[in-house]
């Protein structure tokens, strides 16, 4: 067919311009990746409609269903996408809303809408990367219904009954053409993120149903959300089993033409100081801001004037640092306001600059009202802060002497250390292993060009429950410190890592599962940049062997494939099955073949997703109750949860 050569205004070229096209050319410009974290932010855009219309104060209830076949409905009691026509696309609303790009938005009612980062591109979106979309609307004491396909309209809007409330219900089949990797979606990622809606907007209910996974009594696993008191129970959440300082945690919040400022925060005895949790309309503003700044600002500032009127702090005395008043410090702070803007590396900082005035205000205020009308747990968080800055002085001290020793006696790497030959960092791998046996073997098996084995004898310190000072003096943790050449504190420095991958290789026992557990709270406190960078692995020994033959054996490393495996021979033929319980029972060959060797091996590379949740798990594990913690072990053991592959 010839192409229209009329150079003037034409309307189908228009439609195009603005259709969803481009969406699927290239998704991950809108979604920011078609991996299984692209394939979540699709339930994350439509849901963050629904929390739009709960914003604007319409809507108390979203419910969102995963389905047999990996589909999801949505369901909010909103006010409804509008049905009637669009006075300048001639069809109707709820149809522009879905068929045209960035006209998601809400035609200014008020409302913070959530846009920016990678939500806010519009449910048309969702559309287009679905292989089939359904939505209904209830709206004028009618339901409609309206049908799409890969962001084409299949079926015209009609009315099928009548309706005695208002609503929209989503339902999407995400398109594997586009998300190739998976299009499975995981219940615990979902059911964090919905959670933190339900803290971040107090009084909105969000239901999530797994309709793939039933419970005893047969029903789909579920969980429902809702918070009255907001970010205060997000906090009580964050500090849950951990000895308090003040209680309930400290609230404040306030308004103004920079937007609305919420802020919760809890003092706890423990060592920790990234604990504070920013949010921008919702979006977890993970590399801070200017509300972040405002709020440490504010904080420091705050304590140390009051510290100083009370004569708790000496005219000679130096100031508390920031550091030091936030240590032991939970806290969530979370703005709204009308255009947002997203900047940095992953698009999670705020950068407008009014709101770092309108957090120190708050902060200023609040804060300081807390403590002049509270005395006593104002005491014990100045306490804290004095003695954080001492603990700190003399952590400096340490060091200077060690460096000086260090300059003495040149820099010298661990005794037990068996390093690599390779100098360079990026192919350099370091196997953190239990036991010295384990090591043993370990240090037979290893390729010594790139792969440096640590053997660490018995259980590491719990750092989340001693001080920088302890730490630094337990021969183990200084031996894995020197070992990796970062140093730690205000002297980290990842450039230094002699190793791009660090793999913490234990027996798939509960010992095994603890000192990994120990080991990434070490870095989780110490070194999370090497989180960050995905240099943090570990390693996977395989359970089983299926011996076939002599020579050959068949590696199993879970329960379901071991299961899997043996169905393949009948009752009367079963192989025997060998049960690897340690490390130290496999020989040197077979530790190669099966776990170290790059070839071959697995290995589960450690990502701090959800600071919130990795800190929980942390202290849920690490915090002062014995008998949770090792039941907890015992169900996790080798659960994936805050790990990705
Ligand atoms: C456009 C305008 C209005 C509401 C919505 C869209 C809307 C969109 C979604 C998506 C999921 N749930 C939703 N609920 C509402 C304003 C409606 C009005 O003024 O009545």
């Amino acid at each position: 067919m010839p192409e229209k050569t009329s150079g003037g205004y034409d309307h189908s070229e228009i439609k195009v311009l603005k259709g969803l096209e481009p969406v699927r050319k290239r998704p991950g410009m809108y979604i920011g990746s078609t991996s299984a974290r692209g394939l979540h932010h699709l339930v994350y855009e439509v849901v963050d409609n629904s929390v739009d219309e709960a914003l604007a104060g319409f809507c108390d209830h979203i419910v969102v269903t995963i389905h047999k076949d990996n589909s999801v409905t949505v369901v909010d009691n909103g006010r409804g996408i509008p049905v009637d026509m669009h006075p300048e696309e001639h069809m109707p609303t709820v149809e522009v809303v879905l068929t045209i790009l960035h006209a998601g938005g809400k035609f200014d009612n008020g409302a913070y809408k959530v846009s920016g980062g990678l939500h806010g591109v519009g449910v048309s979106v969702v559309n287009a990367l679905s292989t089939k979309m359904i939505v209904q609307v209830n709206r004028n004491n009618k339901k409609y219904e309206i049908a799409f396909s890969r962001g084409k309209t299949t079926e015209k809007l009609k009315v099928i009954g009548t309706s005695d409330h208002t609503g929209t219900t989503v339902t999407f089949w995400p398109d594997p053409e586009i998300f190739t990797e998976t299009t499975e979606f995981d219940y615990h990622t979902l059911q964090t993120r919905f959670r933190e809606i339900a803290f971040l907007n107090k009084g909105l209910r969000i239901s999530l149903i797994d309709e793939r996974h039933l419970d005893k009594d047969g029903k789909p696993v579920q969980d429902s959300f809702k918070y009255e008191g907001g970010i205060v129970d997000f906090v009580k959440y964050m500090t849950q089993g951990k000895e308090l300082l003040n209680d309930p945690p400290i609230y404040f919040e306030a308004e103004g033409p920079a937007g609305e400022v919420e802020v919760a925060m809890q003092w706890t005895t423990a060592y920790s100081s990234n604990s504070v949790l920013s949010f921008a309309n919702n979006i977890s503003t993970v590399e801070g801001g200017t509300h972040m700044e405002g709020f440490k600002q504010a904080v420091t500032h705050t304590i140390n004037a009051y510290a100083r009127e009370k004569g708790l702090l000496k005219e000679k005395d130096k100031n508390l640092s920031g550091d030091d008043c936030r240590e032991g410090l939970f806290a969530v702070i979370s703005v709204k306001l009308h255009e947002p803007q997203f900047e940095g590396q992953t698009k999670t900082k705020l950068g407008n600059s009014e709101m770092r005035s309108a957090v120190s205000a708050a902060v200023n205020q609040g804060l300081g009202e807390y403590l002049e009308e509270n005395p006593k747990p104002a005491r014990k968080i100045i306490d804290k802060a004095t003695i954080a800055l001492r603990a700190r002085l003399a952590a400096k001290r340490a060091r200077e002497i060690t460096h000086r020793k260090g300059v003495l006696e040149s820099f010298s790497l661990p005794g037990k250390l068996a390093d690599c030959s390779s100098k360079d960092a990026a192919e350099s791998e370091l196997f953190i292993v239990e036991g010295d046996s384990a090591g043993g073997s370990a240090k037979q098996a290893r390729n010594r060009k790139y792969q440096a084995i640590l053997p660490l004898r018995g259980k590491i310190l719990n750092v989340e429950r001693a001080g920088q000072h302890r730490a630094l003096s337990s021969d183990t943790i200084s031996a894995l410190i020197t070992a990796i050449g970062t140093n730690i504190g205000d002297d980290f420095d990842a450039e230094k890592a002699r190793y791009h991958r660090i793999i913490i290789m234990t027996d798939a026992d509960v010992d095994g599962a603890h000192i990994q557990i120990l080991l990434l709270t070490f870095f989780y406190r110490y070194m999370p940049e090497l989180i960050n960078r995905g240099y943090i692995y570990i390693a996977q020994p395989p359970l089983y062997g299926i011996k076939h033959g002599r020579k050959k054996i068949e590696y199993l490393y879970t329960d379901a494939q071991l299961a899997k495996a043996m169905k393949k021979y009948p009752e009367d033929k079963k192989p025997d099955v060998q049960r690897y319980k340690g490390l130290g029972e496999m020989d040197p060959e077979q530790l190669w073949a099966t776990t170290m060797n790059p070839e071959n091996r697995i290995m589960l590379q450690v990502n701090i997703d959800d600071a919130a949740d990795a800190e929980r798990a942390v202290s849920e594990l690490m915090g002062s109750q014995v008998a949770p913690r090792r039941e907890f072990i015992e169900q996790h053991a080798r659960d994936a949860r805050f790990l990705d592959i």
